[in-house]
């Protein structure tokens, strides 16, 4: 991506700041066991505000009232630890790439934080980030605070938790970033209808999940977005089963829920099949009725809606279906002021979906009011259905199935677009991607 998309980013970001300072620290290496590690993904914040793609960083942002500053520190090259972890960017490739003031070596922070510090009253900062880093960083201002200096200057005194600011930027997406989504869902797109004709009775979740993400990188995606789900029969009302280690049984469902990381972006698809490639007339009733609730779902998304909105919405054809099949009883109304259909749908419709694939950005705005769907904005509608094996309080015919239908939708500028709508769920379309020859 060209460094002017990120320069903008913290530019934003630096105008929403009044008079203080951000500071946004790279991801870590985790262990693993012992000398192992877990593979190395960018914090998300730090990867959208700078491109810059490796661990011990930080990123800081002065707003000085006229005057707006990004200093990026980053570990300086060492030969003997380049040996092992491979060649880290120098100090001058970091300055081009991500265009920030100044690129200074990590091992100069302690003394020269505090000169971007100094003089701001405000302290941007993730609340909620690892701990090891906020103390650090609050001991940076302590450290300056004119009570123990007994300098008459003024150093941060407010935190702000710097996350909802920076989601604020996220909740819109450029062309860039679109670009991205929609390449990650292509890439999911082929994974998901593969899947749909590869699975047979007897095969191993977790052949199925080798299978996917082994499309995943075969076409340029890092890997999975999330926990890949490959859920047979009654393992699909575990909400978020990643087992992925039993056999898919003749007769029963599967459900994925499966998605692509495609350069920083997330993808994110549901499908629910018949393992066999034939829904039988129970499966196909409640498959049916999850359907079209996820078909209206979509239709009824508009600019000036909130996620919530279309809960709701939702959540009342789903009674209604439930009613049909006698899986509720009484009264549409009166189970809608019940929720009575939390018993089978028990979580929310979607979530806005980028750089994460439960994007870090609010629902709601300073005033407490839900976001309004605007053009830009991506998120998921994903509908679901699970009815637990053990649930006798259920007609005995429909226990042990578990169905959600997961499509990424855009909200473009005349109105939206489903942006995974070429993987297969109509019944019709999934029997015959299910019939299709292996690729
Ligand atoms: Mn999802």
């Amino acid at each position: 991506m060209n460094k002017s998309i990120f320069s903008n980013r913290r530019k934003k970001l630096l105008s929403l700041m009044t008079d203080g300072v951000a500071l946004i620290p790279s991801a870590t290496y985790k262990t693993k066991s012992h000398d192992t590690l877990f593979p190395f993904r960018q914090d998300s914040n730090f990867h959208y505000l700078t491109g810059y793609n490796e661990d011990g960083a930080l990123l800081v942002l002065c707003n000085n009232h006229a005057s707006l500053k990004s200093i990026l520190f980053v570990t300086p090259n060492d030969p003997h630890t380049e040996l092992w972890t491979g060649r880290r960017m120098s100090a001058t490739d970091v300055q081009k790439l991500t265009g920030v003031d100044e690129v200074i070596p990590m091992t100069e922070m302690d003394g020269k934080l505090s000169e971007f510090l100094i003089g701001h009253k405000k302290l941007y900062i993730d609340l909620f980030c690892n701990a090891n880093f906020f103390n650090k960083m609050v001991d940076q201002c302590r450290k300056l605070s004119p009570k123990r200096s007994k300098v008459g200057h003024r150093s941060p005194e407010q935190f702000i938790d710097l996350t909802p600011v920076i989601g604020k930027l996220r909740l819109f997406k450029d062309s860039s970033e679109i670009e991205n989504i929609k390449l990650a869902c292509e890439i999911s797109n082929k994974a998901h209808k593969m899947a749909m004709a590869q699975a047979k009775p007897g095969m191993n979740e977790s052949r199925l999940q080798a299978l996917m993400e082994y499309i995943f990188k075969c076409e340029g995606a890092q890997g999975p977005a999330y926990g890949t789900i490959i859920a047979g029969g009654n393992n699909a009302t575990t909400l978020h089963y990643e087992n992925n280690d039993m056999l898919l049984v003749d007769g029963e469902l599967v459900l994925i829920d499966a998605g692509c990381e495609y350069n920083f972006y997330a993808s994110d698809i549901t499908r629910t099949f018949p393992v066999n490639g034939k829904f039988t007339p129970v499966q196909r009733d409640l498959y049916q009725l999850v359907l079209d609730a996820q078909i209206k779902a979509i239709d009824n998304i508009s600019c000036g809606l909130t996620l919530n909105q279309n809960h709701d919405f939702t959540a009342r054809i789903m009674t209604e279906g439930l009613i049909e099949l006698k899986l509720l009883e009484g009264s549409v109304d009166e189970n809608m002021e019940e929720k009575k259909y939390k018993k089978y749908f028990p979580h929310g419709l979607g979530h806005w979906m980028g750089v994460d694939v439960h994007d870090n950005t609010p629902s709601e705005n300073e005033k407490d009011e839900e976001i309004q769907f605007k053009e830009g904005m991506v998120f998921t509608v994903e509908p679901g259905i699970y009815i637990p094996l053990d649930d006798e309080t259920t007609k005995e015919e429909f226990r042990g199935i578990g169905i959600r239908i997961e499509d990424d939708i855009l909200i473009t500028k005349d109105g939206k677009e489903n942006l995974t709508q070429s993987t297969p769920k109509s019944i019709e379309d999934i029997e015959n991607a299910c019939r299709a020859e292996p690729e």
